[in-house]
């Protein structure tokens, strides 16, 4: 008995649900920090997985681990992603219906491993019967295609996600992984020009430098040495110790050619990645009239081989604009400072246009034909909140998106399950919670919002300027208890804030954002001749990648925040139209070190993910909950007063079940419409029995007509 208490002391307790004293928050971080100590990084809170990064390699990923977890109950093993995979798959297949798992966490605290946890669990160890080994190699390199072109090294997360994204995996009736469907969200294209010291580009381009053959870099006009490269030094930090660029290279390789990426296709794609780094290289002069001339030919050269674009044309491009005037198109010669502005532009748009491209291609190979009915379970990776020294329009974007995946987290468990028990009449004592709508609203509502006011400095070019997007944000959100500025801040505050600045008080904490550089930004221009003479690109990817006819060819384009803003509207759509599972993960320490479990850093992750008012929903209320009728119909073979059919009320047929399986009065409620079950236990012993039942059911069957 003391050695058994002794080993649950040491290791703490695996769902925060079943033990009475964890009703604090200390306590509850007392829990998380024994199990970190002892490697166990998943905790429950009913069926939420909290998770902390252990920042080291775990045995607990083999196939075996794997095997284990197929198809048993949730409480019957030690906490693991792969009992949430597990349980949801065969949700999904006892209910016909559309799951997600909503993986979140500040940057750095393991979303991206837990999605790839994941997809390899449900690509190795669901049933396979058809020859659907290329569905599964593809599903799984679709990973290491959107890491490389899609993430980069930042100051938080050596393998950062800079772009959202949402796959749904598709499995037929039999729960067979049949294909798959990625949406991506905007990704952060100004890495492609500009990188913060200590950060990087997209790992591609450092992968190509490393990896690449001599005879491929030499067709691609770049030598071996990222020194060279005006992209790749802003950062100071080429070589990462946690990443190998030349094995990387060689699994994206493999990689691109299993999701159907042809040799040829694959010429144009790394002639795009060379392109934008001898764009880079490309430098102005000011000429005797003031105007942009080009340094040197070098650059321009291989950008026409690469690109499939003459020469002549493109040293127009790159120096010159298309006005109107008089029903007339002239040339009008840029200064320094506008050639290197559009020449960024160019370099990050071909880079945009070139990952869409790829997310296209890769949906294209996961594209299942077949049309009979499918489920899918959507996992949902996106980049997720970061604080820098300073923060951007990126971080304005990205700590958006994790304020409406706040939004719905709060919408679909605090307040959902609050207000389902209201309306089935089931007595409740209400949990209070801090709703983030507020911020959300003041980023995106009609009119107001911060996005709103952007877009309309983004309407008057010449006048509006970022600081008079400042100062129109001072004049609308002046009084709002989440939005400060240096002149709306109080003495103390104010010595913390420069002029040029706006502080939002996110749910997750407080982000001073610069607004240089947001009109810009949002307003994404690139300017139409640059287009035009990407149109006559010989290079089938390029000329795919800039239509003759663009699909957003309106007088005027979205901008970035609005096209963001719906987009998250969309997929909140598609979210809520499927059944839940969350994983929230933690980040142990800002060290990125092993064995580093920094209380005040995890505490403010408990605080502000809401996982205590969580704990407190679960632990008061119903852990399921069901229709009757659908109850019914499921298990009432399980009592000889229902079966074979109830012809009555539901309700009473459902009282009369339970009842007779002997559920105690304090193991469920009886709402208006579903039945409520306390502890998951319950329902698990109810669907053993029913599996005997089935079981015996079928042997007796068996029996009967053995003699025909
Ligand atoms: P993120 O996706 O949440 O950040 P990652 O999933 O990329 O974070 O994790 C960051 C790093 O932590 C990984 O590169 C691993 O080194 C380590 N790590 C995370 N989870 C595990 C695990 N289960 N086992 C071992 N190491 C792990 V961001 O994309 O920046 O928001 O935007
Ligand atoms: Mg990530």
């Amino acid at each position: 008995m003391e050695g058994a208490l002794t080993a649950r002391d040491r290791v703490g307790i695996q769902d925060f649900v079943l033990l009475d004293a964890f009703t604090s928050e200390s306590a509850f971080l007392d829990n998380l920090r024994k199990r970190f100590n002892e490697n166990l990084i998943y905790t429950y809170i009913g069926t939420l997985l909290v998770s902390v990064n252990p920042y080291k390699e775990l045995n607990i990923y083999t196939k075996k681990q794997m095997d284990i977890y197929m198809g048993v109950n949730f409480f019957e093993l030690p906490p693991h992603l792969y009992a949430l995979a597990d349980n949801a798959y065969r949700t999904m297949i006892m209910e016909s219906n559309n799951h997600f798992i909503l993986i979140s966490g500040e940057s750095g605290a393991g979303k991206t491993e837990a999605s790839k946890k994941i997809l390899q669990f449900y690509a190795v160890s669901c049933p396979k019967t058809k020859l659907l080994d290329t569905v599964r190699d593809r599903l799984l390199l679709s990973n290491p295609v959107l890491e490389a072109f899609g993430n980069a090294k930042t100051l938080k997360n050596d393998n950062s996600s800079r772009f959202g994204k949402y796959m749904d995996i598709q499995f037929d009736h039999q729960g067979e992984a049949v294909g798959g469907h990625i949406l991506s969200y905007l990704l952060e294209k100004s890495r492609v020009v500009h990188q913060n010291h200590g950060e990087r580009n997209f790992h591609i381009f450092y992968q190509l430098m490393e990896g690449a053959e001599d005879e491929m870099l030499r067709w691609l006009g770049l030598v071996r040495d990222c020194q060279k490269y005006s992209y790749l030094v802003q950062g100071d930090c080429a070589r990462v110790s946690s990443i190998n660029d030349k094995n990387d290279w060689r699994t994206v390789r493999k990689a691109l050619s299993v999701i159907d990426i042809s040799e040829g296709e694959m010429e144009h794609l790394f002639g795009i990645i060379a392109s934008v780094l001898h764009l880079g290289n490309m430098q102005f002069q000011t000429d005797y009239r003031g105007y942009a001339t080009l340094n040197s030919n070098t650059e321009l050269h291989w950008l026409s081989k690469l690109l499939g674009v003459p020469m002549q044309v493109l040293r127009e491009g790159m120096t010159h604009r298309k006005i109107e005037a008089r029903a007339e198109e002239v040339l009008s010669p840029f200064t320094v400072d506008h050639a290197v502005y559009a020449r960024n532009a160019l370099a990050k748009a071909i880079y945009g246009r070139t990952f869409t491209w790829l997310v296209n291609k890769i949906n294209e190979s996961l594209a299942n034909k077949d049309s009979t009915r499918k489920t899918v379970i959507g996992l949902l990776d996106i980049y997720g909140f970061e604080v820098f020294n300073i923060n951007s329009f990126e971080q304005f974007c990205i700590n958006y998106c994790n304020e409406k995946l706040q939004q719905l987290f709060i919408q679909l468990t605090l307040k959902s399950e609050q207000e389902e028990y209201d309306m089935e009449g089931i007595e409740w004592e209400p949990v209070p919670f801090f709703n983030n709508k507020i911020i959300c609203d003041l980023v995106e509502e009609k009119h107001h919002g911060i996005i709103s006011v952007l877009d309309e400095e983004c309407l008057r070019p010449g006048e509006a300027s970022d600081l008079t997007f400042l100062t129109k944000l001072e004049e609308k959100m002046g009084s709002h208890p989440h939005f400060v500025t240096h002149k709306l801040a109080d003495q103390k505050t104010r010595k913390t804030l420069q002029r040029g600045d706006f502080r939002l008080l996110h749910y997750a904490g407080e982000v001073t954002y610069c607004v240089v550089g947001f009109l810009d930004k949002n307003n994404d221009l690139l300017y139409r001749n640059i287009k035009d003479v990407m149109r006559q690109s010989k290079n089938s990817l390029v000329k795919h990648c800039f239509p003759a006819v663009e699909p957003d060819n309106k007088k005027r384009p979205e901008t970035v925040a609005t096209q963001f803003k719906s987009s998250l509207m969309g997929l909140t759509e598609i979210l809520t139209s499927k059944e839940p599972w969350y994983v929230r993960c933690l980040k142990p320490n800002d060290a990125k070190q092993p064995g580093r479990f920094d209380d005040v850093l995890v505490r403010h992750q408990v605080k502000y993910l809401g996982l205590m008012e969580h704990l407190r929903v679960r632990r008061a209320g119903f852990a399921y909950r069901r229709r009757y009728e659908v109850f019914l119909q499921r298990y009432k073979a399980l009592c000889p007063d229902t079966w074979p059919h109830w012809r009555g009320d539901p309700a009473e047929g459902v009282q009369m079940l339970v009842t007779h399986l002997g559920y105690r009065p304090d193991e469920y409620k009886m709402g208006r419409t579903k039945i409520f079950i306390r502890h998951p236990r319950t329902l698990f012993a109810t669907e053993d029995a029913f599996e005997t039942c089935k079981h015996e059911l079928a042997t007796r069957i068996q029996a009967k007509y053995k003699g025909y």
